[in-house]
């Protein structure tokens, strides 16, 4: 795959999670540089703006067991229609957040698409936490612990059937890298569903080159390729401050890029979406400007 033009879409998305200030997101990557950074490596970069998401404080959250539930699906139904454009037109597109819950209208993007042509998708969800929840699994109602759960086919209808294909991505094809913070129940809902998890555990005993090598394996087993769906709060937090749920432990500098790195280099990635960078939480904006860094890392920036 030979990418030559990226298109961003912004999603000021802060519906799904508990905390205020990823609505944010979107412009921090702007302001830090990711136009200049992508045209550097010699690539087109058309900039589509954002997709309306209505303020949580100009709405009734409703169903305490999918806070917004309504409103998100709104959006993720719109996101799907800009991401699926920007498929027509040849070029890759990369999705910030806004909190992760975006990731049901990007995944049912790419997965209609190349459904329509006869093929799947893979998917690795890099996160320290599982978003294996479902409505009847979660302890806080917060939609953004539910994305990976609705794209493999379980929770909320309204999520669920966001694509023309349910589910979204086959469970032997997903993969989750760099969790270490799970619910009492999303266990369950892991272990029943049979998705493939590398935790901080196997990164520490494997190393990330050979996790990554082993959850692209995976991800591109009979597939077009795969979307990398990029929470931040995978990063450890003395890396990336500024994420809406900061838990300590996580991936380092180079391990998080290696990521990107493996990414790029298995000539597979078909989509890439950055999430939860919260610049209230951050220091002068860096957190946004190692999304950045990772982003030039996944569309082929190199060291040397
Ligand atoms: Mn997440």
């Amino acid at each position: 795959m030979h990418v030559r033009k990226v298109s961003l879409i912004g999603v000021p998305m802060d519906l799904g999670g508990g905390r205020r200030g990823v609505d944010m997101g979107p412009s921090a990557l702007r302001i830090a540089g990711i136009e200049d950074g992508v045209r550097a490596l010699g690539l087109e970069y058309e900039d589509k703006g954002n997709i309306g998401v209505p303020q949580p404080e100009s709405r009734e959250p409703k169903h305490p067991n999918a806070r917004f539930l309504y409103e998100i699906a709104h959006c993720c139904r719109r996101l799907r229609a800009r991401v699926e454009r920007v498929l027509d037109a040849g070029s890759m597109p990369i999705v910030v957040g806004g909190d992760h819950s975006i990731a049901i209208g990007t995944v049912a993007a790419v997965s209609s698409w190349h459904h329509r042509r006869g093929e799947k998708i893979g998917l690795i969800w890099f996160d320290a936490h599982g978003d294996m929840n479902t409505p009847d699994s979660t302890p806080s109602g917060n939609i953004h612990g539910m994305p990976c759960a609705s794209v493999l086919g379980r929770g909320a209808p309204e999520l669920v059937a966001l694509g023309d294909r349910v589910p979204m991505v086959d469970v032997p094809n997903a993969v989750i890298v760099g969790v270490r913070d799970l619910d009492q129940y999303e266990r369950r809902e892991i272990r029943e569903s049979g998705v493939t998890v590398f935790t901080m555990r196997e990164i520490d005993m494997l190393g990330m080159n050979e996790v990554m090598k082993r959850a692209i394996a995976i991800a591109t087993d009979g597939t077009a390729g795969f979307h990398l769906s990029f929470d931040l709060d995978g990063v450890d937090p003395t890396v990336a401050p500024g994420v809406g749920t900061p838990v300590p432990g996580g991936a380092n500098f180079r391990e998080s890029h290696l990521v990107m790195e493996n990414a790029h280099e298995s000539g597979k990635l078909l989509s890439l979406e950055v999430t939860e960078i919260n610049p209230i939480l951050d220091v002068k904006n860096c957190t946004a400007q190692v999304a950045v860094q990772l982003v030039l890392s996944a569309l082929g920036k190199r060291i040397l």
